[in-house]
């Protein structure tokens, strides 16, 4: 049985219905669905803004695994194609966390490993657990205090958009 917070992103084709898709997808098991963001590329490469939100589920017949099997099905059925890193795509299904597992599983790395970098992560994980706390390299501190270490500018290319997700 596993909760898990899913970083969802899109900057190809109709990027909110990507997004919806997700949520269509996972129906039964969505805890909680953020608010939708429009953000600045992350990572280097010149790209279209992205919308981004974050999606918590809740499965008592879902591990950690079967989390990344749903993510990678939800990517195909978006046409997802093998991609540059850190370019653009149809749809990113990121796990986040899951439960308090720690893994360095290359196929399935728990937490994500640059999630306490990424304002577009960490935004939206806050509007649906503003109390959240994320342990990387062994220190374990509030989302909130992660977000703060951040540069202003990856902050401040994160906005609110005016559509949402609808369950
Ligand atoms: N995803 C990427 C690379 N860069 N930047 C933003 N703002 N949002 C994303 O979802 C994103 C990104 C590839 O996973
Ligand atoms: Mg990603
Ligand atoms: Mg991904």
């Amino acid at each position: 049985m596993s909760r898990a917070v899913l970083s969802i992103g899109s900057n190809i084709g109709d990027s909110l219905a990507h997004l919806q898709s997700v949520v269509d997808g996972l129906r039964d098991v969505v805890e909680a669905i953020s608010p939708v963001y429009s953000t600045a590329p992350w990572g280097g490469v010149e790209q279209q803004d992205f919308l981004n939100a974050v999606v918590v589920v809740d499965d008592p017949t879902a591990d950690c695994t079967e989390w990344l099997r749903r993510a990678q099905a939800l990517e195909e059925a978006a046409d997802r194609v093998r991609e540059q890193r850190w370019g653009p795509r149809s749809l990113d299904v990121d796990i986040v966390v899951c439960d308090d597992v720690v893994s360095t599983d290359p196929e399935l790395t728990l937490p994500h490993p640059r999630a306490h970098l990424r304002a577009f992560v960490l935004i939206p994980w806050l509007d649906v657990e503003p109390a959240a706390t994320l342990t990387v390299d062994g220190r374990q501190a509030s989302v909130a205090e992660f977000l703060a270490e951040l540069d202003s500018s990856e902050r401040d290319g994160v906005r609110l958009v005016d559509a949402i997700l609808i369950r």
